[in-house]
């Protein structure tokens, strides 16, 4: 490429900028991530139509989790991401905004013992003593995701994670958007699909194929990645739902707007009275596996503190039409 057809590019790109963004800033060197490509395309979002759709289910695998009961829900029109916020497109609001997430602000976040390597695992003892498989690593964050050792600079379209309900919260406002509402969520999830188990229908691997990245082989001693990824995948790998929308069970959980319902409510409370609300996750991710978290189902659900990240955290925007 000769240098003037690369001034020409910039020029270009700082058009589309100004375009796009209504304002020039200039791209930072933060934190080494110049390598990040600049040919940022903003996830084309999927409308979403207005109308009733069944939440939940009257058979839940995990009761207390508020899986049911199966209810009629009404949800207005909305439009939502396509596929899972990449560390591409999350780099692009660090960039611009300087934002510095909840992990990097408490200098550690979780990730499991199996992605970290044998040196950095033989410093750690903090693990959370229901699910020792999880560690407390250091420095561990969106763009370090196993401590200070790693680097996302070939991971550029996996979904973002270590990033907290704050975190996704602040960066689809940043979008002119929002996290969705469970029920928007769970209604796009089962896209159209009346009482199936997963988005695509009831089978967990139809013909035989990997419709979602999970875990396969032994909880927690060994995942034999069959569906190819041990841990995060690039966002849509695997089939999209009737609705065109990826990975909406596995690869990472989903962060949405809503507190934690307890079913027989009326509505979300907080889980343990005297600690607030907690937020939930929706999806499951690349760490559930059926023995142990089968929660890559439609109705399933998990919460967490609004600070909290971890290696398989991830979230999607959704926007008001
Ligand atoms: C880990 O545990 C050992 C022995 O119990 C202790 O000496 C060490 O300081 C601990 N390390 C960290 C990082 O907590
Ligand atoms: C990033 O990590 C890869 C391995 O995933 C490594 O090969 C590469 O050298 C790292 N890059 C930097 C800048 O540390
Ligand atoms: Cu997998």
């Amino acid at each position: 490429m000769s240098i003037q057809h690369y001034l020409l590019l910039i020029l270009m790109y700082s058009i589309i900028q100004v375009i796009s963004q209504g304002v020039w800033y200039p791209p930072s060197d933060h934190m080494h991530l110049s390598s990040a490509p600049h040919d940022v395309d903003l996830t084309p979002m999927v409308l979403i139509e207005t109308g009733n759709f069944y939440m939940g289910t009257d058979s839940p695998i995990f009761p207390l989790d508020g899986e049911g009961p199966r209810r009629e829900t009404l949800v207005s029109s909305f439009y939502l991401d396509r596929y899972e916020t990449t560390n591409l497109e999350f780099v692009q609001f660090v960039r611009k905004t300087g934002y510095v997430t909840d992990a990097e602000k408490f200098g550690n976040s979780f990730v499991m013992y199996n992605l970290i390597s044998e040196e950095l695992n033989s410093q750690i003892n903090q693990s959370v003593a229901s699910a020792p498989w999880w560690l407390k690593v250091d420095e561990a964050n969106w763009y370090q995701p196993e401590g200070k050792d790693s680097n996302i600079s070939i991971r550029w379209h996996h979904p973002v994670t270590h990033v907290s309900w704050t975190d996704a919260n602040a960066y689809c406002h940043w979008r002119h958007g929002r996290l969705p509402s469970e029920a928007e969520w769970e209604k796009a999830s089962r896209g159209g699909l009346a009482d199936r188990l997963f988005p695509w229908g009831n089978k967990e691997m139809p013909s035989g194929q990997h419709y979602t990245n999970i875990w396969q082989g032994d909880f927690p001693e060994r995942n034999t990645a069959e569906d190819g990824y041990i841990a995060t995948a690039p966002v849509g790998q695997f089939p999209a739902n009737k609705l065109g929308l990826y990975d909406m069970a596995g690869n990472v959980w989903e962060w949405v707007q809503d507190d934690w319902y307890i079913p027989g409510s009326k509505g979300p409370i907080a889980a343990n009275e005297g600690v607030g609300p907690d937020k939930v996750m929706k999806g499951g991710s690349f760490a559930c596996h059926r023995d142990y978290c089968y929660r890559y189902r439609c109705a399933s659900r998990t919460k967490n503190t609004a600070d909290s990240s971890a290696v398989h955290i991830g979230f999607r925007c959704a926007q008001d039409v």
